[in-house]
């Protein structure tokens, strides 16, 4: 590819449901073009966009891959970006750089829900986007019903830019519907024109008015020529398809069959004419014109099998050089990437998406220039973490290994984060779901050697009281060789209100436990506290140090410390001891029609719903709020994603803590947490 492409460059990010076969899509882009001679397949894992070993193994795209191609004197950039709900991060950061969007999808009717959530991000963001309907190739396709349901998935209207020609359940041509034209496909080259098929005329008439009409929707010179009865030229129609395609007013429609290129030049075609060239998304986002320094953002953090970071950068303005100090930091290289494949190059201009690597301490998503800026470019929100494993190093010695391998993790994967729990002392990985995590685990072993075990994080139970007790007695009394040992304490101890945590009180008068003891009363409480009778911390307690006695030559704070524990010990079993639990508070999203069985699924896991009620940006979704045990929260993502066809998510944050109910507390005991051992003991 040449240094600089003669004319502009198009940026396009490839996105989708899951395995509707973006990753194909690009290759056969990448071959139309000419980037590539022969094309790899998804099932033979010779593809560009899924080069990664972690998308290799799993036949599906895991992280966003770039590949820059040429055609017709213009760049290309196309970013294929995984479909999973799993690896939704990846495909919003990567957006957050592109000037368009192919939305690829497939044409089975009752899928297209799961279209919905990108459609939204699309559309929030204004993200001008066309779809192609991939997979043509299936039997018993009904274009129209494939339409209908699209419409009603988007909140922007959409137009067919063809009709497709189906013969014996092949899709063997199209009309485009700008110049009523047809077309038939052959293997290994360009569509060749060919006689309109009359057949056709009455769906293609409907088709075309129907385009015709949305366009002068925004257009009032077309809608007068509409009502006249005057043909439009067709440069009129092209020019309105720009613009409002542009303007994310409308969503131009494709069909073809990635697998044999079908519908891939037409593609190209569109969007060399009709996509946006990159200045115009470079002012929407930067919000002002002028000035040429350089602003650059951050799409994707790698770090290369070799070890070395790169960071896939979209050029806003200004030009890159090779060594360029960006927010502080000097550059490495600059590449243009053909999926794993680098190509150094010496610059990079506006409108470009290129690597740079060793970008040091930045981030995805973060915006760079070589002078103090004041506004941040806008980046895609970050995902909450739905999902969590406890993992432990195989070996014992990488535990020290393991915080700086798991950093440069999180740096590759926004979505993931990772914590020590204080009371359990677990390392827990959080991310999206079971792939995501185990993706994540897949790379700590191949690139950081660090094999891990892996098993359901413990329950952070806590214990508390429900009755008082007073006066509880502890004496400790010690007599070894030397001087020896007293303490000699009353405690009182009661229940406090949920959520008070603990306090320590003293009444003592006339100096019977003197005051340099009454530090060691508490301690004796606290370390007692931090481990009850049930084998978890206890909560909502006071304990006041009442009465009590010392020798003048044995006690010490130690001494006292000891007294109190033992009071503890006597007192608490006294108290009712009882477990808590901790409860979560839920914001579950989800499609209407999936409302009643998402309250069922709360119900039957101990929920509690709080209520329910439409979602007000997003028509057809509801919103409900719960309560649910964080015990019966692990596999709540699973479940709701398999009822919800992969597209209910949740919010979710701690909210209180509460009693167990006794029939589930008994298990607990005797299981000594609640995953009663059912870790999954993945690796
Ligand atoms: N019949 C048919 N199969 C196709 C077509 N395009 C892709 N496939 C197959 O569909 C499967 C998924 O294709 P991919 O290209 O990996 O899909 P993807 O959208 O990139 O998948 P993810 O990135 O994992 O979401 C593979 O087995 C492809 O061979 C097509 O046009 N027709
Ligand atoms: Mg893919």
């Amino acid at each position: 590819m040449n240094e600089k492409v003669k004319s502009g460059s198009r940026n396009v990010a490839i996105v989708g449901p899951y395995l509707s076969g973006k990753t194909t899509l690009m290759e056969s882009l990448l071959f139309v073009t000419g980037a590539i001679t022969r094309k790899g397949s998804v099932k033979d894992g010779n593809t560009v966009g899924d080069s990664a070993a972690e998308s290799r193994d799993r036949h599906m795209s895991v992280e966003v891959s770039a590949a820059s191609t040429e055609y017709n004197d213009t760049g290309f950039t196309f970013i294929d970006c995984p479909g999973s709900v799993e690896f939704a991060q990846e495909t919003y950061n990567a957006l957050m750089g592109v000037d368009a969007a192919i939305v690829v999808c497939e044409p089975i009717t009752d899928r297209v829900l799961t279209l919905a959530p990108l459609f939204k991000f699309l559309d929030d963001w204004e993200i001008p986007h066309l779809v192609f309907v991939n997979k043509m190739d299936r039997a018993n396709i009904n274009v129209l019903d494939t339409l209908h349901a699209l419409k009603a998935v988007s909140s922007r209207p959409l137009v067919a830019h063809q009709y497709p020609i189906i013969q014996a359940e092949q899709l063997i041509g199209f009309i485009d519907l700008v110049s009523e034209q047809a077309y038939k496909y052959h293997a290994g080259g360009p569509a060749d024109p060919i006689p309109f098929p009359e057949e056709l005329k009455e769906e293609e008439h409907i088709a075309r008015a129907e385009m015709l009409e949305t366009l002068a929707n925004f257009d009032d010179h077309l809608l007068e020529e509409l009502l006249e009865d005057i043909e439009p030229p067709q440069e009129e129609i092209l020019t309105d398809l720009k613009l409002e395609l542009g303007a994310d007013l409308v969503v131009p429609v494709f069909f073809g069959v990635a697998e044999q290129d079908y519908g891939v030049r037409p593609l190209l075609e569109a969007l060399l004419r009709e996509a946006p060239e990159p200045e115009i998304m470079a002012e929407r986002r930067l919000k002002a014109k002028g000035g040429d320094s350089p602003v650059a953002q951050v799409l994707k953090t790698y770090y290369t099998p070799q070890g070395g970071k790169l960071s896939l950068v979209r050029v806003w303005r200004g030009k890159l050089t090779d060594g360029i100090v960006l927010n502080g930091v000097r550059a490495g290289g600059l590449y243009r990437l053909m999926g794993q494949q680098q190509q150094q190059i010496n610059e990079a201009y506006p409108g470009e998406i290129v690597a740079v690597s060793r970008l040091e301490n930045i981030k995805t998503g973060e915006t760079l220039s070589c002078e103090q800026l004041t506004t941040a470019l806008p980046k895609a929100e970050q995902l909450e973490p739905v999902y969590a494993l406890a993992i432990t190093p195989e070996k014992r010695n990488d535990e020290v290994k393991l915080s700086s391998a798991i950093t440069k993790l999180l740096e590759e994967d926004c979505s993931l984060a990772w914590e020590q729990h204080g009371d359990t002392h677990e390392v827990i990985l959080w991310g999206q779901g079971e792939i995501h995590l185990q993706v994540a685990l897949d790379r700590l072993r191949r690139k950081y050697n660090l094999p891990m075990t892996t098993h359901l994080p413990q329950v952070p139970y806590k214990e508390t009281i429900r009755k008082p007790a007073s006066s509880i007695h502890g004496r400790y009394k010690h007599q070894s060789g030397g001087h020896g040992q007293f303490g000699d304490v009353y405690l009182d101890i009661k229940p406090l209100p949920r959520g008070e945590g603990f306090n320590f009180k003293e009444t003592i008068v006339g100096g019977v436990v003197p005051k340099q003891y009454i530090p060691g009363v508490e301690i004796g409480v606290r370390e007692f506290l931090s481990h009850g009778p049930l084998g978890f911390p206890v909560v909502d307690v006071a304990v006041t140090l009442t009465n009590g006695s010392y020798h003048t030559v044995d006690s010490s704070e130690q001494a006292f410390k000891q007294a109190a524990r033992l009071a503890m010990q006597t007192g608490i079993p006294k108290c009712e001891p009882t477990l808590l639990e901790p409860i979560i508070r839920v914001q579950v999203s989800t499609p209407s029609e999936f409302t009643a069985k998402v309250l069922q699924l709360v119900t039957g896991r101990r929920g509690q719903i709080l209520g329910y009620e439409g979602i007000h940006d997003w028509q057809g979704w509801d919103s409900v709020s719960a309560y649910l045990p964080q015990a019966e929260m692990q596999n709540f993502i699973v479940e709701l994603r398999s009822l919800t066809l992969g597209v209910g998510s949740f919010h979710w944050e701690y909210d209180h803590l509460q009693e167990v109910p006794d029939r589930i507390a008994d298990r607990i005991r005797t299981s000594g947490n609640g995953n009663g051992g059912n870790g999954n003991g993945n690796k």
